[in-house]
């Protein structure tokens, strides 16, 4: 199989995470990587980025680039994925062009790329209510909704048993700025990647619609000549 090397783009809401985990059950060896999750542990340990990124967060802001530039390459690094036969996927970073040439920059020593970028396109109208449903665990990410996938027990993890809890940002006021904000950063940053030639597009107003889409583009690009 060939490496791969993914970014998934998409709206808040638009089920970067829920598509992540459907790829991660499909495949064994894929592994991910979300920044907002990164930055949720950050909070969750009180650290100094934490404190910082706990504001942008709560007001639907994106953190200035460096912060997170910073905390993603790192951990690539730590988990020795900066190498040509790494394969993995990223979820919520880059979110910008100047992101985008960063992670660029990192790779190209080691002979990697990213090889493909896949953009969500759902439907604005179906997402407020998805996330106002959302509950969360935050030490691993995984996520749920009441009505999409609501965990075994109510108001815990399926896996840990864990409390689950509520996104500072999932209300409906701060959802507003997170959708500005992705419509002002979505178009430079996919007018790069369609210049390098990765950009797809899978549209739906579902998970289930878009998954097969989804699982098409990655079996293609794993095993392409
Ligand atoms: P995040 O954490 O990257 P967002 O805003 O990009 O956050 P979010 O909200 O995590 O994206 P998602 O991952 O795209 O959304 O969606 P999801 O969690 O899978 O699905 C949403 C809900 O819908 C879930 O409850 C799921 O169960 C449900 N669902 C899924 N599919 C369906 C369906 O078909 N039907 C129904 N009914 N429900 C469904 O970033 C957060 C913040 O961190 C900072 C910023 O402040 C950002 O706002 N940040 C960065 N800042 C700068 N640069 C970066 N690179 C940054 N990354 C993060
Ligand atoms: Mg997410």
């Amino acid at each position: 199989m060939n490496p791969l090397r993914l970014l998934l783009l998409g709206a808040p809401g638009s089920g970067k995470g829920t598509q992540t985990s459907k790829l991660l059950k499909h495949f064994d060896h894929v592994k991910s990587v979300s920044s907002g999750d990164l930055l949720r542990q950050q909070i969750r340990l009180n650290t100094d980025l934490g404190h910082i990124a706990a504001k942008y967060i709560a007001e639907g802001k994106l953190l200035p680039d460096s912060f997170v530039t910073g905390l993603v390459l790192n951990e690539l690094s730590s988990r020795r994925w900066l190498s040509s036969k790494s394969t993995w996927l990223l979820d919520g970073f880059p979110r910008t062009v100047s992101q985008a040439k960063s992670l660029r920059s990192e790779l190209k020593p080691h002979g990697a790329t990213l090889n493909m970028v896949v953009e969500l396109d759902v439907p604005e109208s179906v997402i407020l209510e998805r996330i106002e449903n959302r509950y969360v665990h935050v030490p691993s990410g995984r996520v749920y909704n009441l009505t999409y996938n609501p965990p075994k027990v109510a108001g815990r993890d399926d896996v840990t048993g864990e409390p689950l809890s509520k996104r500072s940002d999932d209300t409906a006021e701060v959802f507003g700025a997170r959708l500005a904000n992705y419509r002002e950063t979505l178009s430079p940053l996919k007018a790069f990647y369609s210049k390098i030639g990765i950009l797809h597009k899978v549209s739906g107003e579902t998970s289930d619609i878009i998954f097969p889409q989804l699982l098409e583009l990655v079996q293609r690009e794993l095993t392409k000549n």
